[in-house]
């Protein structure tokens, strides 16, 4: 059996940064997302005979590390389906993989839809983000398309961390993503999260400004306010790397020219553009902006040398097989 799966990256608001329980990936806090058109992941799971998965990852061979993870996945998988057939796993991805630019969170998700459908099970897309997670944090959120909202749960087991769509807002936002030519090396955000959990001495106030932003981010999307929205969201994005950059020692996930970045869209708004900028794991900036100003924000993040290229993205949609099933609707 073959499955093909296609999911798209996601990009937090209210970022997810430290684990509840490392062995169920469960995160520390909730956080809140929105779902990229223009980042995709598309993966292919087919079973074969055999005693070793095999995975082709934009178009090379996976192994190491890479391969022990998609293996332990689909084990979870396998376990569910009561089938113990290994599968060949073939997928790539429209933007850099491993560059600090979620190509975990479309990755997962792809991987999860793709190989649900391979092993013949079906369940609730709430199921499926709660599977995802297992496989990176952020997945859990590329279930869904829109504006998503991850909920940290409770319970021991896992099956309350799950997340899913915000309904009812309205805000068009539109996205200038500026990828930097750095050949930095990332810490992956899995070790640098707890890292930062043990120790930062900002970790706990982290935790608590999370709980605060959730509910500012939630009203201002409720209420459609674009630049209450963008506060909360740089105020989070450098509340994050603010706590990364305080273990000891600390971690910097920007480049020289991140800083460039982030002065030049507040040097933006200052003469009246609507405009905000986040940051994950990685140098790139993530600029959101309205229709009207999309051209003129990613031509002046076009004006470095150190920037690649400039990706302009909408709002993208659920996870969805590519034959037409959607996985991603509804709860
Ligand atoms: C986020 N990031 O909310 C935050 C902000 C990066 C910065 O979720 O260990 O790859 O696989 O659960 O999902 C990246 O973390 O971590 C991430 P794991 P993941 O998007």
């Amino acid at each position: 059996m073959r499955a093909v799966a296609k999911a798209r990256a996601n990009i937090a608001l209210v970022k997810y940064w430290g684990k509840r329980n490392a062995a169920l990936n469960t995160p520390a806090r909730g956080s809140l997302s929105v779902t990229l058109d223009a980042l995709v992941t598309e993966t292919s799971v087919e079973l074969v005979e055999g005693d070793r998965d095999e995975l082709v990852f934009d178009g090379a061979p996976g192994s190491g590390s890479d391969l022990d993870r998609v293996s332990r996945f689909l084990d979870l998988i396998r376990e569910r389906a009561k089938n113990s057939k290994r599968a060949r796993i073939v997928t790539s991805s429209t933007f850099p993989s491993a560059s600090g630019l979620a190509s975990s969170a479309s990755g997962f998700a792809a991987l999860a839809v793709a190989s649900l459908r391979a092993y013949g099970l079906s369940l609730t897309p709430r199921e499926v983000s709660i599977l995802a997670r297992r496989g990176s944090g952020s997945a859990a959120r590329s279930i869904f398309g829109g504006f998503v909202r991850m909920h940290a749960g409770e319970r021991n087991d896992g099956t309350d961390a799950f997340a899913e769509p915000i309904e009812g807002t309205h805000l068009e936002l539109h996205a200038a993503i500026a990828v930097f030519r750095s050949d930095r090396k990332k810490v992956a955000s899995g070790v640098a999260m707890e890292w930062t959990r043990e120790r930062s001495p900002y970790y706990e106030a982290w935790l608590a400004t999370v709980e605060r932003d959730l509910a500012e981010a939630e009203d201002a999307l409720k209420r459609s306010d674009f630049s209450k929205l963008g506060e909360v969201a740089e105020g989070n994005c450098l509340a994050m790397h603010a706590c990364v950059m305080a273990a000891r020692p600390g971690i910097f996930y920007f480049c020289p020219s991140t800083l460039w970045a982030i002065d030049r869209i507040r040097s933006l708004r200052t003469v009246g553009v609507p405009v905000f900028f986040t940051i994950d794991a990685g140098p790139h900036l993530v600029a959101f902006t309205t229709r009207a100003s999309l051209r003129q924000v990613a031509a002046a993040l076009e004006e470095h040398p150190d920037i690649d290229r400039v990706i302009r993205s909408e709002i993208g949609g659920p996870a969805e097989l590519v034959d037409g099933g959607h996985e991603g609707r509804g709860a």
